[in-house]
């Protein structure tokens, strides 16, 4: 082999290895420097674990289901399949408020106790907050023009201020026996490439929506001194990678990032869309180093008895993703994840039983290798 072509094919093999260690999720770290050492190990572990498989998420799993409240060790997913889901999401909605149960009636001294016995468990948390509109009173679900006036600046940004601190001081409760902060996914102001939401899209200006998640960021790091939260990016349905990114608030504010996209047949093909979006999705996380989760999805009421194994599987599994979180299982025509008798529940055993999906059960056994 002549010298030329010795050299070019080492300089394509270093590159092949430079850039596929640099194109690996979770590559940045945390971007929070003064990480707990929990919360690290937390983020290195799930970094660990995109190459073994994707952790199955259920919102509000151990607090209610199909028929059922509060019952100890309950679980409409551990009633089917034996195992508790991997991740575990809760919303802090009505807590800003300072109210003793949240939006959808979790208590959220309730709330905190089911946080420490998934931690416990070996599970993971992750956090949203549908909270109310600063400015009117009115719920999330208002458009009317509000961030502008809660940022620094802003007529509101007191009243905001005490919100936060409402939230910061429920976060840095969340300890486990030995005192130490569990580390929790928070995933505040989602689904902003909606305008359901008063911080979604037509609501307010990409500045405006880029300062209140980095304001939010610093004042829970740096006034709050809370170092325990992996910050998850989350959108709702979006055009291009370039919309996806529009009000992304940057790598330091950001460990995380994902979307919301549920089955709406009327609205729009599930499958293409989730095909278009995930693989922007990877794009995104390999290019900022960063983890990505599709942070809540489903099929309301899960019409389509193969709809785990025949529709969300395959999508999947194309994919390096951290989790896969389905809704809350509120009342039978509204609920995400299949229950005792639910003709689903045959095709949601062999999703639980496919290698690329992990539940607690399996979470637990990948941390001992
Ligand atoms: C929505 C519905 C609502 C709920 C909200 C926040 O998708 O489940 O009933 O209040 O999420 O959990």
């Amino acid at each position: 082999m002549n010298v030329f072509l010795k050299t070019v094919l080492s300089a394509i093999f270093f590159f092949v290895v430079i850039y596929n260690g640099y194109s690996q999720q979770g590559r940045a770290g945390l971007s929070d420097k003064q990480a707990t050492p929990e919360a690290k190990k937390l983020y290195q572990q799930l970094t660990k674990l995109i190459d073994k498989g994707i952790m199955f998420g259920h919102q509000d799993d151990m607090a209610y289901g199909l028929g059922w409240k509060y019952e100890e060790n309950r679980s409409d997913v551990k009633s089917i399949t034996g195992a508790y889901p991997a991740v575990h999401g809760w919303d802090l909605g009505h807590l800003e408020l300072g109210k003793k149960q949240n939006l959808d009636s979790v208590p959220f001294d309730k709330m905190q106790n089911f946080i420490k016995k998934v931690h416990h468990l070996g599970g993971v948390n992750t956090i949203s907050w549908h909270l109310d509109n600063p400015v009117n009173g009115k719920s999330s679900w208002d458009n009317s023009n509000t961030v502008s006036k809660i940022i620094p600046g802003g007529s509101h940004h007191q009243i905001f201020k005490v919100w936060l601190d409402r939230i910061a001081s429920f976060l840095g409760d969340l300890k486990d026996e030995k005192g130490k902060l569990i580390p929790v996914l928070f995933r505040p102001y989602h689904e902003h490439t909606g305008s359901w939401f008063w911080w979604g899209e037509d609501n307010c200006s990409v500045s405006d929506y880029k300062q209140l998640w980095r304001f939010t960021v610093d004042y829970l790091r740096n006034e709050k001194k809370l170092h325990h939260l992996i910050f998850v990016y989350s959108t709702s349905r979006f055009k291009s990678e370039d919309h996806y990114l529009e009000r992304y608030p940057g790598d330091q504010y950001v460990d995380m990032v994902g979307f919301d996209t549920y089955v709406k047949p009327k609205e729009y093909d599930y499958q293409s869309t989730l095909t278009n979006q995930l693989a922007v999705l990877q794009h995104v996380a390999e290019s900022h180093g960063k983890l990505a989760a599709l942070t809540e999805t489903g099929y309301v009421t899960i019409p389509d008895a193969h709809w785990w194994t025949g529709t969300l599987l395959p999508l999947l599994a194309k994919h390096k993703l951290s989790y896969v979180l389905v809704w809350r299982n509120a009342r039978p025509n509204h609920h995400y994840a299949p229950f005792p008798g639910h003709p689903s529940v045959s095709d949601f055993l062999k999703f639980y039983q496919d290698e690329r999906i992990i539940f607690l059960d399996r979470l637990n056994r990948l941390k001992t290798h």
